[in-house]
């Protein structure tokens, strides 16, 4: 039976008593490499002061992983340098955010072929690849130089953005060509795939099927959205625990009969937080009779500190919700209420079940999890209401929320407005056809569908040798 090896960054399985900080993503990846008997391998999240390409095996959560340790000036040119100065902001239509440095390719590529150079030996012939996110694009072309035949696959969690856009990044004919070494390339939304396909087809002239195939550079692979789900199940059972009933009732209590709106983010300019707080600031300009009557929770988790762009948000972020709060509080109300520090899993759930409006905002969003375990959250008799970004990954199949344009104060305000008046009835109609998009379209079967597609995809060297005789 063909194993499965799953290649990402960092490697977080759950750990045996950790289950409560693990993400819904790792649990989902931890299940199917335990099924398959498979193997995790990705970066330590270690520097060491000289590469050495060895390996440290464990197991965790009953899931074998296998952990590689960089160098610090990897973890500057290949981690915080070309994915997270340059990929990141570019595939988030921010090319004003972007650093484009050589030394950063250099990084890039040199992390790539050391992960692929210490994988090589660990692949047996018949398992399956699969490679995760941005990090990695280039994986598959350094495991084909160095002969590997077998499938392997790659997903994109965030945004492949339009070509124009990707035209700004030198080399990027380069990076879309690596693709080509992939039986399968995933993507979160149809969008993605309409995006990337219009950059095959207008700039490197290949061609596109109806099928899903695209031809390009001698090769043919196929292109799939696989939108990915939270693990709905579990968050059912996480939202009954002893912590997230707790964190629900301590919620209510502190809100003392006003309403809640929420936000829950890692702190990041992609996920539209001044966007949020401006249009907030504008909704207690508009509507001072809802003064006392309401307040805003957003949890901004701290991310990628040492990125400039990162401190820079973190000051501005800072300085507006002073200026907020300053505005608008009275001795007995503080309208924002802006929180840096993470909760636990099950604590977050309790969080999210006492929020009469979900804002899930961002400026743009492979997917957004956050959107899909607010609605699991949800009382069935009473929930509340979501308000989500038109240009999150998630509004492609999440039509039933307040849909917005997080670029408009006035609009985001309106929304707020419209959800906190929103009558009973709808709620529950809304929330019932979020609540089954949400449970269907889980996170177990975005990774078998996943998986499967990959499993039956035709084995590069045969398609490219099909292609060759055509
Ligand atoms: C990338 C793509 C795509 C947040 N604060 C805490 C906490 N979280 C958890 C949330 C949620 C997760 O982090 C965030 O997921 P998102 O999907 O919103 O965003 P990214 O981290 O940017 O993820 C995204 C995703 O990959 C999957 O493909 O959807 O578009 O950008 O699960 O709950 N968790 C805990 N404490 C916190 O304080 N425990």
């Amino acid at each position: 039976m063909s194993r499965l090896i799953v290649v990402s960054n960092r490697v977080n399985p759950p750990s045996d008593t950790g289950v409560a900080t693990a993400g819904g993503l790792a649990m989902a990846l931890a299940a199917a490499l335990r099924d398959n008997k498979g193997l995790w391998f990705g970066w330590s999240g270690q520097t060491v002061e000289q590469y050495t390409g060895q390996i440290s095996m464990q197991v965790v959560g009953g899931v074998t992983v296998a952990l590689l340790d960089l160098e610090a000036q990897d973890q500057n040119e290949y981690y915080n340098g070309y994915a997270n100065r340059t990929l990141w902001p570019l595939f988030h239509y921010r090319p004003d955010l972007v650093s484009y440095e050589r030394s950063f390719d250099e990084g890039y590529a040199r992390v790539n072929t050391r992960f692929a150079e210490t994988l090589l030996p660990l692949i047996g012939p018949d398992d399956v690849v699969w490679v995760q996110d941005y990090h990695l694009i280039p994986l598959a072309r350094e495991l084909r130089a160095r002969g590997v035949k077998n499938r392997i696959g790659f997903f994109l969690h965030i945004p492949w953005p339009a070509r124009r856009i990707l035209n700004t990044l030198p080399h990027h004919d380069d990076l879309a060509q690596s693709l080509f070494s992939y039986d399968l390339v995933g993507f979160q939304t149809e969008d993605d795939v309409d995006a990337f396909s219009d950059y095959i087809v207008h700039d490197v002239h290949g061609v596109a099927s109806p099928d899903g195939r695209l031809d390009a550079y001698g090769k043919s692979i196929r292109v799939k959205a696989f939108p990915i789900g939270i693990d709905a199940e579990d968050f059912a059972e996480t939202l009954k625990s002893e912590r997230a009933t707790l964190f629900h009732r301590m919620m209510i209590k502190s809100q003392r009969g006003r309403k809640m709106l929420l936000g829950v983010d890692r702190l990041d300019y992609s996920k539209g937080l001044e966007e949020r707080f401006n249009a907030f600031d504008t909704f207690l300009s508009n509507n001072p009779e809802m003064h006392e009557h309401l307040f805003l929770l957003q949890i901004a988790t701290r991310s990628r500190d040492e990125v400039d762009a990162y401190q820079d948000l973190r000051n501005r972020l800072d300085n507006l919700s002073g200026k907020i709060n300053g505005a608008y509080s009275t001795v007995d109300w503080v309208p924002l209420r802006y929180v840096n520090r993470p909760y636990r899993r099950d604590e977050l759930a309790g969080i999210y079940r006492s929020a009469d409006i979900g804002l899930v905002t961002p400026l743009r969003d492979g997917m957004n999890l956050v959107a899909k375990e607010y609605v699991a959250a949800q009382d069935p008799n009473n929930p509340g209401v979501l308000v989500l970004s038109q240009f999150a990954g998630a509004a492609e199949h999440m039509k039933e929320a307040l849909i917005v344009n997080p670029l408009s104060r006035e609009d985001l305000s309106e929304a707020i407005h419209r959800g906190l008046s929103m009558p009973l009835k709808e709620r529950k109609r809304r929330w019932e056809g979020l609540y089954d998009d949400v449970k269907r379209n889980d996170v177990t079967r975005w990774r078998d569908a996943y998986v499967r597609e990959l499993t039956a995809a035709v084995p590069a060297e045969v398609r490219t040798g099909e292609l060759a005789e055509t």
